[in-house]
């Protein structure tokens, strides 16, 4: 198949590029490398040295014989040149990760809430105009959160993406309407994705547009079998308070002997995938294109859950590293229950790769190998929810609530 990768450049947007190539699919990615312009602005880098697209291209061509194309283009802001790459590309599928994703990112100032707002509303209309507007019969697999859904505990297993609700007409007869889950968003980042949703159902309802939109839970991890193959290959990884995940980040911390940044009483469960998984879901989901016709296809791509406390004390007790309850930056509960179905990708073959000792420690190894690079002052999470949580920040006993290796459960 030949498929445009958007936002190619990304941490999972590259690893998933040399997947695809490798299966022997044709691979353009488009990029305005607006990530790695955001280092700049945050002055921050990768605690992996990755390479230029040209650099890291050419490795890749080097060991497999494979070419990857790469366009660098904007996709929120440049319709005409991104229309013309697909009527010329004519791709049979378009994965689309060119959003601004990092939630404490999108509240740092009302500068970042419009650029993601700005950003990833627009990229993804413009997508999807530009498939209708080709006229070809385009697959779109978009990668979507299972922040759409929310942290409230609800007692029962998240669907994918539907509910079936019953209403009560006038004459007292119940009827059943079939709606996309409630969203419930913790962030703007977040609520872009529930936005995105609603582009979705439009333009399937209107165009017929063929879509996969994946509720994908928190990556973590760095390398994949390809990424592997050379340094010059190497994934990103991000470490800091805005960009940084969490598992990863204790992961780096518990590396360089930084206490375990806990936020709140880490009573927060969250749902979680290996970067390896992540680029083997996506295979899946471009092999299985819903039929023309069909309503949007949604799927959550989760393997695991885990309650934030647990993951700390598990990376505390393998390193030592103490952990640190800092006061929550975030508007969020400070507890919450958390289950999802996962039965449509396991249905297409998904083989889950779980948290097991092998893999934290891989993670681990590759931030010592590169600590010299980690600036300890990009660590902490500065960018509030609120002016409640900003000034909590600032209040005595506010930055270091406890300090211990002990469970807040
Ligand atoms: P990333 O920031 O590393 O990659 C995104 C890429 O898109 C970057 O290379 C960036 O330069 C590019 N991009 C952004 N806006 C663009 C635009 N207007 N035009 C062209 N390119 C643009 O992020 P990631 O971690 O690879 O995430 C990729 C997608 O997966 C995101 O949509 C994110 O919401 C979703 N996701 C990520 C995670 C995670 O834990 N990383 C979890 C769930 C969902
Ligand atoms: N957290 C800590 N300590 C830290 C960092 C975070 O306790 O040092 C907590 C946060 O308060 C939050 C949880 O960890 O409760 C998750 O935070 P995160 O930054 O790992 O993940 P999140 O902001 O949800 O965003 C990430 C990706 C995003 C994706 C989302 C999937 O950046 O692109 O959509 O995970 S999900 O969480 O399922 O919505």
């Amino acid at each position: 198949m030949k498929i445009l990768v958007l936002g190619g450049d990304g941490f999972c947007g590259w690893p998933t590029s040399l997947h695809l190539s490798q299966k022997g699919h044709d691979v353009v990615i488009v990029d305005n490398l607006a990530r790695r312009n955001i280092d700049n602005e945050l002055e921050v880098q990768s605690l992996t040295p990755i390479q230029t697209p040209t650099v890291r291209r050419r490795a890749w061509q080097e060991l497999t014989g494979r070419e990857i194309g790469f366009e660098r283009l904007d996709v929120a802001l440049e319709y005409d040149r991104l229309l013309a790459l697909i009527q010329r590309e004519r791709p049979d599928a378009i994965v689309h990760f060119a959003e601004q994703r990092a939630a404490p990112y999108s509240m740092k100032s009302s500068w970042h809430k419009r650029y993601t707002v700005n950003n990833n509303l627009n990229a993804t209309n413009n997508v999807l105009a530009a498939i209708v507007d080709s006229g070809l019969d385009i697959h779109l697999v978009h990668l979507g959160t299972m922040g759409v859904y929310g942290y409230s505990s609800v007692g029962v297993r998240l669907p994918e993406g539907y509910l079936t609700v019953k209403m009560t007409n006038d004459d007292g007869e119940d009827v059943e309407q079939e709606i996309l889950y409630p969203a419930n968003p913790g962030s703007v980042y977040h609520m872009t994705k529930t936005q995105d949703q609603l582009f979705f159902a439009f333009y399937n309802k209107n165009d017929a547009v063929r879509i996969t939109d994946l509720h994908q839970g928190i990556v973590w991890g760095t390398q994949t079998r390809e990424t592997r193959l050379d340094e010059r290959l190497i994934n990103r990884f991000d470490y800091d308070g805005d960009f940084g995940t969490v598992l990863n980040r204790f992961l780096m911390q518990a590396a360089i002997g930084f206490p375990l940044t806990v936020h709140g009483s880490g009573g927060q469960t969250r749902a979680f995938i290996h970067i390896q998984d992540t680029v083997r879901c996506i295979e899946l989901a471009v092999s299985n294109p819903p039929a023309r016709g069909d309503r949007v296809k949604i799927m959550n791509q989760l393997t695991e859950t885990h309650r934030l406390i647990e993951l700390a004390n598990m990376v505390s007790e393998m390193t030592g590293v103490p952990i640190e309850h800092v006061e929550n930056p975030r508007k969020e509960a400070d507890r919450n229950d958390l289950a999802a179905s996962n039965e449509g990708l396991l249905g297409l073959g998904l083989n889950p790769t779980t948290l097991r000792q092998g893999l934290l420690d891989e993670v681990t190894e590759i931030a010592r190998k590169y600590a010299d690079r980690c600036d300890r002052e990009r660590i902490p999470c500065v960018s509030h929810w609120n002016r409640d949580r900003a000034e909590a920040a600032t209040r005595p006993n506010g930055g270091a609530a406890r300090s211990d290796g002990a469970s807040a459960g």
